[in-house]
Parts: structure tokens; C-alpha cells; sequence
């Protein structure tokens, strides 16, 4: 096992266990100047303990949950990956040129698919100089990645970490020659202002000469934006009443997920898709958490994910908070997708 450069990054074979990670969380509480990191328990007791409930969509990636967002992937209703990953494709060679002594950091890296469309343009030469860094708070998701990525391309030094990259970005290693990727439109998953602060976060970050690779779903016909998360199977259904189940494990609550229904659908005014579960009946919720019994009623809804979809105008606003420059905007036949290349 070999450990690099300082205690919270884990390079090639390393294993932290959720306990680990959370007693590493309370270490950075203490060491990293007083930034204040939310405990998971924190997170969701303040989702559902708010007027309008709420659970953050992290929360949405367990094992099972990490393994059907795979699936949702593959769905024909579910175009923004299938969008992304040919965009990646057609233009892997042009945004791999000059990779030499590279070190990717690809923050929400899931099953590392997106990344490995890049890694397989360069040679084993180069691979052998490149570092990959995905972050990402799913240990199985992490952990199978990594295998598959040694597999397919030993040569690369692949170094992981599982952390939330909103409340632990500083633990991104300050590896010469980096290029940030963060595909998938999960930016959309965050609030807009929160978005924008996190990009100009980033910016800081990015040293001249750097790079940022940002894929974002954009706004379109509502009709294909609600069959996206609306599928036949019912796959996105169980991704979204998986959560309740995470909720169950962290908090120690009694939510039967059978007793929600999935509710999905586009707000034109806000332009993003809304998850929600809606209870189908009245229900009293207990936790070793809660000072009394919750009680919700039927109809009323737990807010799960917000997918907020973008314009040519949100690629500009995240030039100007970045202090990034646009290199190039590329895209689909039917401007589904962007893939915008940024470099300061
Ligand atoms: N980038 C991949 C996966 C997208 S799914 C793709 O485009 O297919 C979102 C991924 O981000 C999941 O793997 C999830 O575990 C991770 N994720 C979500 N919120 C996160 C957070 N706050 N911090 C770190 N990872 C997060
Ligand atoms: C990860 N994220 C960008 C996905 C999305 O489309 O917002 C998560 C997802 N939720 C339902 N389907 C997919």
C-alpha cells in the first residue's frame, strides 16, 4: 500500500472504510481551519426536519443506489449520457493533446465510464506520466472504478478519494498540471447560486495554464426532459425511493419506501427537473435521532433531487465567476449537451 504526499489522498490500493471517512471528516474539522463539515446524521435530520422536507441527493448513492444510477444510464429515456459520452468520443483526441504529466481530478466519477473514453486516446507512455484523480462519495462506486480502470489502463496512477467535493474540496491534491472534469451535468444538482459559488470556488483553485471540463444538460422540449426521469421500467422510481433506504441506515429511521410514490416533472420557471416522493397515506417516522415522532401526511412530499438544465448564458456566467476563459463549447446534432472546455 502505498500512501502519497498526505494523509487524505489514497493512491493505488488504499481502502477507508465510511467510519474511517467520518473520523478523517472530524480530522479535517479540526485541522483545516475551522471549516465546518456537516456530519451526514447533520444533513439529514435539517432535510427533514425543514417545513418543506427535503433529503440532499448525495445521499442518493449507496451501493444499490450507485448501481441503478448506472442503469439509468443506460436507459433509451435517459439521453444525457449516451449525449455526453459521444461528444466525448468525437473530441477525446483534441482535448487530450499535451496531456503529458497530466493529472485528471474528476469530481462525482461514478462508474468512471466518461473518463475512461479519454484515457484510452492516450498512449501507454503518456498514461505512464498521468495521474487520475476521482472523487466521489460512493465507496462502490470508487472501489469497482478502480479495478476496472487497473484493468483496462495499469500504467496510469490512479488516485482516489471518497469525500462530498462540496464540503471537501480542499482535499483535491495540488498535483502540477491538472485538468478538473466533472461530466454529467451534476452540477445541475446543486441550487443555482450554490452552482455559481462552487464554480468560482473552483476557479480559485485552477492555476493559469489549467483546465476545466464541464458537460451540462441543457434546457429543451419539456416532453424529453420528463420522460428522462419518468422511465418505463420504473428504474428511476427505485432510485429515487432508494434514498429513504440510506436514510434508514445513517439516521436509523423506519421510512417504508413502499409507501411513496416517484414524482418527477420539469418547472419551466426554475428550468429543472424536480424529484420528489409523495406519501401515500399518513405516516409516523421514528428515529433514535428525533427528540418526537415525525409525522407526515399523506400528499405531502420529500424533495429528493433538483436537476436544473442550462443555457449558452450559464456557460458564460461560469467564465465570468471562474476568471475562467471558454477554449471551445462542443455539442450534440440537437444542442441536448455541452461539453465546455475551460482554461485560465
Ligand atoms: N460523472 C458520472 C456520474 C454522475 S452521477 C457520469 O456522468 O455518469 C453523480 C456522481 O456524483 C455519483 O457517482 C455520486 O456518488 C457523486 N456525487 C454526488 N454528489 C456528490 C458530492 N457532494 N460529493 C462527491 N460525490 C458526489
Ligand atoms: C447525477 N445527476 C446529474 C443525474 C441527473 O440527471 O440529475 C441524477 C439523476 N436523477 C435522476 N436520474 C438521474
Amino acid at each position: 500500500m502505498v500512501q502519497r504526499s498526505s494523509q487524505s489522498n489514497y493512491c493505488r490500493g488504499t481502502v477507508i472504510t465510511r467510519t474511517m471517512e467520518r473520523n478523517l471528516n472530524m480530522l479535517a474539522y479540526d485541522t483545516f481551519q475551522g471549516i465546518a463539515i456537516k456530519t451526514e446524521e447533520e444533513e439529514i435530520l435539517a432535510g427533514l426536519m425543514a417545513a418543506q422536507k427535503y433529503l440532499p441527493c448525495k445521499f442518493f448513492y449507496d451501493d444499490a443506489g450507485s448501481k441503478l444510477f448506472e442503469q439509468i444510464t443506460r436507459l433509451e429515456e435517459y439521453y444525457p449520457s449516451r449525449t455526453e459520452k459521444s461528444i466525448l468520443k468525437r473530441h477525446a483526441e483534441e482535448l487530450m493533446k499535451g496531456a503529458e504529466g497530466v493529472s485528471l481530478v474528476e469530481l462525482g466519477s461514478g462508474d468512471c465510464s466518461k473518463i475512461s473514453i479519454l484515457l484510452q486516446v492516450l498512449p501507454r507512455a503518456i498514461l505512464k506520466t498521468s495521474t487520475y484523480v476521482p472523487i466521489d462519495v460512493s465507496m462502490s462506486a470508487m472501489k469497482e472504478s478502480r479495478s476496472k480502470l487497473r484493468e483496462r489502463f495499469g500504467a496510469i496512477e490512479v488516485c482516489g478519494i471518497v469525500a462530498d467535493f462540496i464540503q471537501q474540496i480542499h482535499r483535491v491534491p495540488k498535483h502540477e498540471n491538472r485538468i478538473f472534469c466533472f461530466f454529467g451535468s451534476t452540477i445541475g444538482n446543486l441550487d443555482r447560486q450554490d452552482a455559481v459559488r462552487f464554480i468560482a470556488k473552483l476557479g480559485k483553485m485552477i492555476r493559469t495554464g489549467e483546465r476545466l471540463l464541464l458537460g451540462l444538460d441543457m434546457v429543451k422540449d419539456k416532453t424529453v426532459l420528463e420522460r428522462a426521469y419518468n422511465d418505463e421500467k420504473g428504474i428511476t422510481e427505485r432510485f429515487n425511493k432508494n434514498i429513504l433506504n440510506v436514510a434508514n441506515k445513517i439516521l436509523g429511521t423506519d421510512f417504508e419506501p413502499e409507501y411513496f410514490r416517484h414524482h418527477a416533472f420539469f418547472d419551466d420557471e426554475k428550468q429543472r427537473i424536480e424529484m420528489h416522493l409523495v406519501a401515500m397515506r399518513n405516516m409516523v417516522v421514528k428515529s433514535p435521532f428525533f427528540e418526537e415522532d415525525l409525522e407526515i401526511a399523506k400528499g405531502q412530499t420529500i424533495h429528493t433531487e433538483n436537476s436544473h438544465k442550462f443555457t449558452s448564458h450559464h456557460i458564460d456566467e461560469f467564465a465570468a465567476v471562474s476568471k475562467l476563459s471558454v477554449r471551445a463549447v462542443y455539442t450534440d446534432i440537437n444542442r441536448w449537451f455541452t461539453l465546455t472546455d475551460y482554461i485560465k
